[in-house]
């Protein structure tokens, strides 16, 4: 078993009910339990064009997949909820994303783990470090140095 953290995120059509729904659905995933999920956090968005806030937050949950079967029912669950893959950082109805599995790091042509950008997002480390404060990242680095020095956005808890 493998102790993973996904964030969640959208800014389309009722975003809390997207991640309501979303985490309903992560509860189905095979061989993997659905364990915590942080509050929902409003956050500004970041990517091109006038784009609506975000909703986000962080599940953590255990599972005996392996990295890219438990990708595959993620997306199946992005899928599900109306997803388009059109513009980069584009508005989106749900967006689940591997932030780390275990204490494993991947680099491969579907997958990055940890996620490389979660360091700069404010709306990723605040709701993790809600449900795994002393967490330490595979290359040693705590979470509360890597929060200490990402950059300020907008967000607030609702
Ligand atoms: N996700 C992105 C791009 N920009 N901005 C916010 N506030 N929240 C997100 O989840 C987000 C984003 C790409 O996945
Ligand atoms: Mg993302
Ligand atoms: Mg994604």
């Amino acid at each position: 078993m493998n102790r993973c953290y996904i964030g969640l995120g959208s800014n389309l059509q009722d975003p809390a009910a997207q991640l309501r729904s979303a985490l309903e659905q992560m509860k189905a995933i095979p061989d993997t339990t659905l364990l915590d999920c942080s509050d929902l956090y409003s956050s500004a968005p970041i990517g091109p064009g006038q784009q609506p806030d975000y909703v986000n937050a962080v599940a953590s949950l255990d599972t005996g997949l392996a990295p890219e079967d438990l990708l595959d029912s993620l997306q199946a669950i992005e899928n599900r909820h109306g997803r388009e893959r059109t513009l980069r950082w584009g508005a989106r109805t749900l967006d689940l994303d591997i932030l780390l599995f275990g204490t494993r790091q991947l680099d491969t042509a579907r997958l990055q783990v940890p996620h490389p950008r979660m360091a700069e997002r404010n709306f990723v480390l605040e709701p993790l470090a809600q449900l795994a404060p002393d967490l330490t990242m595979p290359d040693g680095t705590p979470l509360q140095a890597l929060l200490a020095q990402c950059p300020p956005n907008r967000l607030h808890r609702l």
